[in-house]
């Protein structure tokens, strides 16, 4: 049993070893310095701590994949808004204060082996500015996505070495009001590309090149009313 553990301990290690996220950087005032792209980090990350237990009911099925939300509540007019998702979480960083560590992710967090292939999307509820009524509002609401992502070569490999973590970046466009990013309602739709389960550690983080006071992620409408 002991040596069991030790090799499982040993593997995750060495799985993780692997990822390291660095500082998330925004597409606005982005350099082009011989063949380096050197971005400036976003002022504002959310840092969401996640771990997908098997069999999880999906939030909907979209093509035979369970797609599960997390819902995003932006406070204030934000110029750019970058997401990405890395599994199985990283080394670095570590968990700290302010951000949102869930329930499953502590329960499982000796579980650091167990890891999917990530798919983002962002989406916009259309017209969901205020947070009256935003329970009823969410249900019938019409959602546009706005960006998606499957595999980001900007992050790091997963433990099979391939670029199969996710990054994504939405830019307010002044000449399409759909495509600006207003105070309101948003989420982060994701899932795996592969068959069957999503399932493992992740850290998913949302990045804004201004403060987001009082930014919010919640799997559920009702956690976004929360104080
Ligand atoms: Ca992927």
């Amino acid at each position: 049993m002991i040596a069991i553990a030790t090799i499982a301990l040993m593997l995750g290690a060495f799985n993780a070893e692997a990822q390291k996220l660095k500082s998330f950087g925004a597409e606005m005032g982005k350099k082009q310095v011989g063949p380096k792209t050197v971005r400036i980090p976003y002022m504002d990350v959310t840092s969401y701590w996640g771990f997908m237990e098997p069999g999880v009911p999906a939030d909907e099925v979209v093509d035979n994949k369970k797609l599960y939300y997390l819902y995003v509540w932006i406070p204030i007019a934000a110029p750019e808004i970058g997401v990405r998702m890395i599994s199985p979480i990283p080394k670095k960083p570590s968990p700290a204060e302010g951000d949102i560590i869930t329930e499953t992710f502590t329960k499982n967090q000796k579980d650091t082996k167990t890891y999917f292939d990530t798919w983002v999307s962002f989406e916009k509820a259309v017209g969901v500015i205020s947070k009256e009524g935003l329970v009823e509002k969410a249900q019938g609401a019409t959602w546009r996505r706005l960006e998606y992502n499957d595999d980001s070569g900007e992050m790091p490999k997963q433990p099979s070495g391939r670029s199969y973590n996710s990054l994504l970046r939405v830019k307010t466009d002044i000449n399409d009001p759909m495509k600006a990013l207003v105070v309101g309602l948003y989420r982060i739709g994701f899932t795996t590309w592969k068959k069957g389960e999503v399932e493992g550690s992740f850290l998913a983080q949302l990045g804004a090149p201004i403060k987001l006071p009082g930014v919010k992620i919640s799997p559920t409408i009702e956690g976004l009313l929360e104080e």
